[in-house]
């Protein structure tokens, strides 16, 4: 069995260490234009070269969760892309909104202004349930953020394509309920993927029906937020403010205004990391179970875009 890797913006090697590791029968080798065909690609993010000179791969393993790099590709019907399943994302994502939500909600930034200045003050406590979070998207990552944004006792609502209980949360789907969803929010959580159903879906409208002092954190894609209208939004006091790790243009330009706002946090698209070992780990379990004719999980529906 021959393995191919192109991997955008991170180096090759450490992958191929540690996929021999796992399959110590396979060849495995980064590609290079001319390279022989392989049977299976570990990828992120590469060109259409690569799959071109490529067209008989039976697996295309992206090393992310979000296919939408990979699907701007053709790519032929017969090879399937295998997105990852969590690889120890979904903990990390928990981790990020439960922080921003929390430092949000107790005002941890102002204290920490404070206490700059040498001031011991009080902020008066605020009601749990005037922060009711909403969370777009309930697949692998949404769903555990859920969780755990319920474990301290925020009233929790999700909104997905296709309905689903999830105990804690009060989940709307499809577009009929998005409004609803919406109104029903003050801290709305972003963990879509990226499709064209989804695109630009963070806007000056839909933001403009969350309840009032909303405020988002954007985690999943910069396309989903169209930009532009983030900033009006916040100085009109339509919104309290933002946290965003993904934007249209990564690494953000230098002259963003997203910078320099005071009451916009920026993380450079680091939300929930790629974790090596445990993708190897996972990558190379969904190899073998493929090549025994075994189902895996997190097959892309090109149709569907996710
Ligand atoms: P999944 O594919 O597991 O889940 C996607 C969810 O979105 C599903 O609940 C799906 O609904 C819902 N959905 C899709 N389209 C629509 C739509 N049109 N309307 C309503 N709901 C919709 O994805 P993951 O949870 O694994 O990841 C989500 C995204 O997070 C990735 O695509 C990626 O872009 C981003 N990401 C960002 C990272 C970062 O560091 N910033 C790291 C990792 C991922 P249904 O359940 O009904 O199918
Ligand atoms: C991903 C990402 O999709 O890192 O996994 O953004």
């Amino acid at each position: 069995m021959r393995i191919t890797v192109y991997l955008t913006d991170n180096r090759p090697d450490p992958w191929i260490e540690g996929l021999k590791a796992e399959l110590p029968d396979a060849e495995i080798e980064a590609w290079q234009p001319g390279a022989p065909q392989a049977d299976h690609a570990v990828v992120w993010a590469p060109p259409q070269q690569f799959i071109d000179e490529q067209p008989a791969l039976r697996g295309i393993f992206n090393i992310g969760a979000g296919v939408d790099a990979l699907l701007k590709l053709r790519i032929p019907a017969g090879t399937r892309i295998v997105r990852l399943d969590d690889a120890g994302m979904s903990v990390q994502m928990a981790e990020y909104v439960c922080h921003t939500l929390i430092r949000h909600f107790r005002e941890f930034d102002a204290y920490e202004a404070d206490a700059r200045e040498g001031k011991w003050s009080y902020r008066r406590p605020k009601a749990r349930s005037d922060f009711p979070v909403g969370i777009m998207g309930l697949g692998v990552l949404g769903e555990r953020v859920a969780k755990a944004v319920a474990q301290f006792e925020f009233p929790v609502l999700g909104w997905s394509r296709s309905p689903k209980q999830i105990e804690g949360v009060r989940v709307f789907s499809g577009e009929a309920q998005f409004d609803e969803f919406l109104s029903s929010t003050r801290v709305l959580v972003n963990l879509l993927p990226l499709t064209e159903a989804t695109r630009g879906i963070l806007n000056r409208e839909t933001l403009g029906k969350l309840r009032p002092e909303g405020y988002l954190i954007s985690i999943a894609r910069g396309a989903h937020l169209v930009e532009d209208d983030l900033i009006p939004l916040i100085d009109g006091g339509r919104l309290a403010g933002a946290t965003l790790d993904v934007f249209q243009v990564e690494p953000l330009p230098a002259e963003h205004a997203f910078w320099r706002h005071p009451r916009i946090v920026v993380t450079p698209h680091g939300s929930a990391r790629t974790l090596r070992e445990e993708s190897i780990a996972q990558i190379a379990g969904k190899i073998r179970a493929m090549e025994q004719g075994l189902p895996i999980a997190g097959v892309v529906d090109p149709v569907r875009g996710y």
